[in-house]
């Protein structure tokens, strides 16, 4: 059996899947380097004076891990500048939020360079290699420039944008390039995968048959393979004593009021604007339902260096504040706010907890919240999930789930009140629907997935 070389911007050891942010990732990315054996490799998240390609191994719960440390210029510009101050936006539809700066993107190849040199003596000839994310476009190709010509695959979670968006990009024809060094590439939805073939169709002038688009002689096989949660973990994590505690928390604190629940990292593409704004027209339509429910917001903040990122955060702050400022009583406030996160296990008993989850990105890849809030239900009497259709998620809930268009606060306020009318044999229909593809597509399948696709024999050039 090959080995796998997993490559991504930051590496979550499997120790931190209990309270990091990539939990079920993390958790499917370590049972597969468990079972193949290999290495992940990755930014350690620390600066240093003047790069050195040291290596820090670790090993722990039977996966090594490799991290080497960058320079405060290559964080600035690669992970700040490039990765998320052009890329990022871009991907989600926010060109007016992108910024194109020549010096991130020389930065970014040299991030990717310095990845390649340091990854490339690690590498055997029956390894095979996955990189992970839009940090690292270019590393397959940055790698066969210096000799590897193991079978290298791709995996993007975040949306893939429009050909005419992505045009808005300097460097797009040439970024779309190197990915044909890569042997697999694989998106969330057909929608992604779609929007990459008609550039690199329309505008590269590849060719597509079947599943393998070529150009200039190189093959890549493209593929949708949509992540899911690790979801028997998930359903044990909703029924732990740490959740059931949550979970009670929540019930009391609610007295007898319909919790609506959402998290996200604090991100302008999850649409916490937008929902907010959606909640409050909820608010201001149906007095009668005002203090039957709350809203409870839990946003961890994020990129904290990016400008964008600071001013949602401000932005939000004063929405919440205005809300509840507006429709706040002695004893209830509309929404509780909160700028932090919480151990896994405890989200799940939030999660359980509520009678709405409310995932109303812009925007997003997938998006795991949601299959997060379905699998913490209660089989007897589960909640409502509202789901923007934005989401790559949506292709998988859409039967299940109340869809909206996020940019609608009335659509959103007439989905809350729809959910909290909606019977219990509605819900749990529904629910028994959206949990079907929760249990059916984990992330263990989509591991297998792609994994399956990327150690199959090397195609027959034609
Ligand atoms: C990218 C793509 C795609 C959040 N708050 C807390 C907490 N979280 C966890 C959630 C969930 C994860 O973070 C967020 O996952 P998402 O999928 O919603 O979003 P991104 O971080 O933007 O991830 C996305 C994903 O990659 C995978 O491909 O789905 O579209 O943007 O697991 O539970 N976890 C804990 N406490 C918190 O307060 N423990």
């Amino acid at each position: 059996m090959s080995r796998l070389i997993i490559i991504s911007n930051r590496v979550s050891a499997p120790k931190d899947s209990h309270s990091g942010a990539q939990g079920g990732l993390a958790v499917a990315l370590s049972a597969a380097l468990r079972e193949n054996g290999g290495i992940w490799f990755g930014w350690s998240g620390e600066t240093i004076d003047q790069f050195n390609g040291h290596i820090h191994f670790q090993q722990g719960g039977g996966v090594t891990t490799a991290m080497v440390d960058l320079e405060e210029q290559d964080v600035d510009e690669y992970y700040n500048g490039y990765a998320n101050r052009t890329l990022w936006p871009l991907f989600h539809y926010r060109i007016d939020l992108a910024e194109y700066e020549r010096g991130f993107a020389g930065g970014y190849q040299r991030v990717n360079d310095r990845f390649a040199d340091t990854v490339r003596p690690l590498v055997q000839p029956s390894d095979v290699i996955w990189i992970q994310d839009y940090h690292m476009f270019p590393l397959g190709q940055s790698l066969r420039e210096r000799g590897c010509d193991n079978r290298i695959g791709f995996f993007l979670h975040i949306p893939w944008p429009p050909r005419r968006l992505l045009g808005a990009l300097p460097e797009a024809a040439e970024l779309v390039r190197t990915l044909f060094a890569y042997d697999v590439i694989g998106f969330h939805t057909q929608e992604w995968l779609d929007s990459f073939c008609d550039y690199a169709i329309d505008d590269l002038g590849a060719q597509l048959d079947g599943d393998v688009l070529t150009l200039d002689g190189r093959q890549l096989q493209v593929m949708a393979a949509p992540i899911g949660i690790d979801t028997t973990e998930f359903v044990a994590a909703s029924k732990s004593p740490t959740a059931r505690l949550a979970y009670r928390r929540m019930r009391d604190s609610a007295v007898g009021r319909d919790l609506i629940v959402g998290v996200d990292r604090l991100d302008y593409s999850k649409g916490l604007e937008e929902r907010f704004l959606g909640y409050e027209r909820f608010l201001q339509e149906h007095p009668e339902e005002r203090k039957e429910v709350f809203l409870l917001q839990i946003a961890p903040p994020s990129r904290g260096a990016v400008e964008s990122y600071r001013k949602i955060r401000a932005t939000l702050e004063g929405l919440s504040g205005r809300i509840n400022g507006a429709y706040a009583d002695v004893d209830w406030v509309p929404i509780r706010y909160v700028n932090q996160g919480y151990p896994r296990d405890q989200l799940a008993g939030i999660y359980r907890a509520a009678r709405i989850g409310l995932v109303t990105p812009l925007r997003d890849g997938m998006n795991l919240v949601a299959k997060e809030y379905v699998a913490a239900q209660d089989p007897a009497d589960p909640g409502v999930l509202i789901l923007s259709r934005f989401a790559g998620a949506a292709a998988q809930l859409e039967g299940g789930a109340v869809l909206i268009n996020p940019y609608s606060a009335e659509e959103m306020s007439d989905a809350i009140v729809q959910a909290l009318k909606m019977d219990r044999d509605e819900r749990i229909a529904r629910w028994r629907t959206m949990m079907d593809n929760v249990e059916g597509e984990d992330v263990i399948w989509w591991r297998k997935k792609f994994t399956d696709a990327l150690m199959a024999p090397a195609k027959v050039d034609a």
